[in-house]
């Protein structure tokens, strides 16, 4: 058998150790207390958390549904990171700044991003999707780990701007960006912690366990916990429950405080699992048991989010409201994914460099030139 088919190294229920993973809320839905993070929100705050994550679930199975319609080439699930896209993102403030990978719809949801522009990217109609600087967002990577130096770089700005250590929410900002496991093993990643902690960049790793890169499980290169890699860099390190969104909210609150005051980068590892599908083109079947999908589906993140506000009092009226939401949400998607207009091909040379050059002019005008003969011919 092919190794990466192999299920032998995969994280088994049984071998899973969680106990050094900050927690705040238990698979079953309990508040617990964790010595280094404090969650003290209001009912309501809870209520927006799991608003936040029902409404990405069902931004994702629409996504999925899309494609297996064929309206859009390819999609990336996020079925069971809810938590870890919405608790990180939501500690960020409007002038901080996320880099997100192809699978982090929650985030681009939380920064405000229409999610239908995802739809646009997915369906290979869209250029870029969205203004990252209008919504504190980048676009999504697919290059695994390129986005890693983008932040650094980023952050690097951030600090020549001299945007940090003024104890002053207005002015000092923060950079997070999010990776996956298998990106850990890019070359970027590891100059990007390595530019973050020579210089004391304001940034912080979000690194999404989510088990796999494709079918190669986390535990391949070399079964170190992914979080121990920050002290060889010299730079805190928290691992995280990825599915308790109270945990990964307040570590990444203390994380991204750090890096505003001018205290440097701090690596989170958020231990997750994709329930899905790596993307639409994928069969996780093929490298992984049953077994292991439902010991995550145990903890599932909205469900033990559901559970302490089934716990905390009646919520009937706002969680119906919210059903009627996520679905106005999906047809809106629906319609919204058939109405994405044909790319424009000029567009593709125009958005290429704030100002272009004539190489790329004399590309477009030879360009245009074949469309319009093939438009002659067709015409004949
Ligand atoms: C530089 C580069 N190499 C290879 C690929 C092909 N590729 C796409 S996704 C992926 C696995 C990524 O796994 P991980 O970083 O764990 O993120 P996940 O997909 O699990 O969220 C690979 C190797 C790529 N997109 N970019």
């Amino acid at each position: 058998m092919h190794p990466s088919l192999s299920t032998t190294a995969s994280p088994a229920a049984a071998a899973f150790d969680e106990s050094d993973l900050v927690r705040l809320l238990t698979p079953d839905g309990r508040r617990v207390e964790h010595p280094d993070a404090a969650w003290s929100g209001s009912e309501d705050d809870l209520l927006a958390l799991h608003r936040d994550m029902v409404l990405t679930r069902r931004i994702d199975t629409e996504g999925y549904a899309l494609q297996r319609h064929g309206e859009l080439g390819l999609w990336p699930p996020s079925l069971g990171q809810e938590a870890v896209q919405v608790g990180t993102a939501r500690a960020l403030r409007p002038h901080d700044m996320a880099f997100p990978t192809y699978r982090d719809h929650g985030v681009t949801w939380v920064r405000g991003v229409p999610p239908e522009r995802l739809l646009g990217l997915y369906r290979g109609s869209e250029q870029g999707g969205w203004d990252p600087a209008e919504h504190g967002v980048a676009l999504p990577a697919i290059i695994i780990g390129a986005q890693t130096l983008h932040a650094a770089g980023y952050a690097m700005g951030v600090l020549m701007d001299e945007a940090v250590g003024h104890d002053d929410a207005a002015k000092d900002a923060a950079v997070a960006v999010y990776l996956g496991d298998g990106a850990t093993s890019q070359g970027d990643t590891l100059e990007a912690l390595s530019w973050a902690a020579s210089f004391t960049l304001p940034v912080v790793f979000v690194i999404e366990n989510n088990q796999y890169a494709i079918s190669t499980p986390t535990n391949r290169p070399g079964g170190v916990p992914l979080v121990r890699r920050a002290d060889g860099f010299g730079i805190p390190g928290v691992r995280v429950d990825g599915n308790d969104v109270l945990a990964c909210r307040a570590v990444m609150e203390t994380a991204l405080q750090r890096a505003r005051d001018g205290r440097g980068p701090t690596l989170i590892e958020a231990v997750t699992f994709r329930r899905g599908a790596h993307t639409t083109s994928d069969d996780p079947t093929r490298y992984r048991e049953s077994a292991e999908e439902e010991y995550w589906e145990a903890r599932d993140p909205i469900a033990r989010v559901r559970a302490l506000l089934d716990a905390t009092g009646s919520h009937a009226e706002a969680l119906a409201a919210l059903d009627a939401e996520a679905d106005a949400l999906g047809e809106h998607l629906r319609a919204a994914c058939r109405a994405v207009p044909d790319p424009d091909l000029a567009d593709l040379f125009d958005r290429m460099y704030v100002e272009s050059t004539p190489e790329l002019q004399e590309q477009r005008e030879a360009v245009l030139a074949w469309r319009a003969l093939g438009d002659e011919e067709a015409a004949r």
